[in-house]
């Protein structure tokens, strides 16, 4: 199926778009069908990744990372999934929409998404509204998450570069080690370098890092001092996702991590399909076999085999 709506997304439509997102979130039938036909033409977007605590400065980073970007060519997509404070783009995209006559740039495409529910990790309407945006010819598209934990990890899945902002004096290093963080990240930021500590976070970091064994072909993570709010280190930072957006393509990791990426959607995939038809099958027949459990007339995994056949009819 190729619907209107998608041949408009394909151009670039940002209604068309903001039509199907919406539609995602609030999981509208036909909104599927559409997903289906945008998912084919996916794959060409660069996407990063960037995650850290409430606070340190991701919006801000985004706010400049965007008018470089820009100034590059290259159009953006913005996803946001922030429960404490929505993106609008910041102070620095203020100006730049209050400079253009003709109202905001279409070349940037800012989404919101609520957290429904959200405890840190990828939801489908995340990697969805991600697919939209690739399919509208978005060449970069950044997603900011809460960092907390587990978040990390998922969002590096999905991700090309990721990004991981820390800011002097949180006791990062500590919430890191714990939630495994070095591993995840390709660029470490020191947002709010303005600070006292920046310096020793850097040093700490670079010594965690080289303490890490890596074969000498893999990419070394880099370290990027900045102070968002006025602009300082940007340019740099926008290098870094850039080269190592050249690691990627020559070094044959791309493909792997999309290789990694296409199955975790199939797993996503599988998964829900299942759970809807769980949720749709014979109540009665269910709550027999929870019974059947119940009473040790069966074990978990021959009534998983039962609906599992059942969902083949
Ligand atoms: N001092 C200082 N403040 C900053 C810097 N970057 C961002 N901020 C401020 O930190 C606050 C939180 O920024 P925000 O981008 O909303 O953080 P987010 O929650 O990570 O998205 C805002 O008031 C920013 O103006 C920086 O480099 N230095
Ligand atoms: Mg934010």
């Amino acid at each position: 199926m190729k619907s209107e709506l998608v041949n408009k997304i394909l151009e670039g439509d940002v209604l068309a778009a903001a039509r199907l997102m919406r539609g995602i979130e609030d999981e509208v039938t036909g909104a599927v069908g559409a997903l289906e036909s945008v998912y084919l033409h996916t794959g060409r977007a660069c996407i990063v990744g960037m995650t850290g605590a409430p606070g340190t400065g991701k919006s801000t980073l985004l706010g400049s990372l965007i008018n470089i970007f820009r100034k590059k060519n290259m159009t953006v997509g913005v996803v946001a999934i922030d429960p404490t404070s929505p993106f609008t783009g910041g102070a620095v995209l203020g100006d730049r929409i209050r400079m253009q006559s003709h109202g905001v740039d279409k070349d940037v495409f800012i989404r919101s998404l609520a957290s429904r529910g959200w405890k840190g990790g990828l939801s489908k309407a995340t990697v969805n509204t991600i697919h939209v945006m690739d399919a509208m010819g978005k060449d970069i598209i950044f997603v900011e998450t809460v960092g907390s934990g587990q978040g990390e990890v998922d969002i590096a899945r999905v991700a090309d570069t990721s990004i991981i902002v820390l800011i002097p004096g949180m006791g990062d290093e500590i919430q890191m080690m714990k939630a495994g963080i070095l591993e995840a990240a390709d660029i470490f930021v020191i947002n709010k370098a303005d600070r006292e500590g920046a310096d020793s976070l850097k040093i700490w970091l670079e010594t965690m890092l080289e303490m890490r064994t890596r074969p000498p072909d893999r990419w070394k993570p880099s370290i990027v001092l900045t102070e968002a709010n006025v602009d300082k280190g940007i340019e740099q930072l926008a290098e870094e996702i850039l080269r190592h957006r050249d690691f990627l393509d020559s070094s044959g990791e791309l493909k792997k991590r999309r290789k990694e990426r296409a199955k975790l959607e199939l797993m996503m995939a599988v998964e829900s399909s299942f759970k809807n038809y769980i949720e749709r099958m014979d109540q009665d027949y269910l709550e027999k076999l929870v019974d059947d459990l119940v009473h040790r007339k069966t074990n978990p995994r021959s009534a998983a085999s039962k609906i599992i056949e059942l969902s083949k009819k």
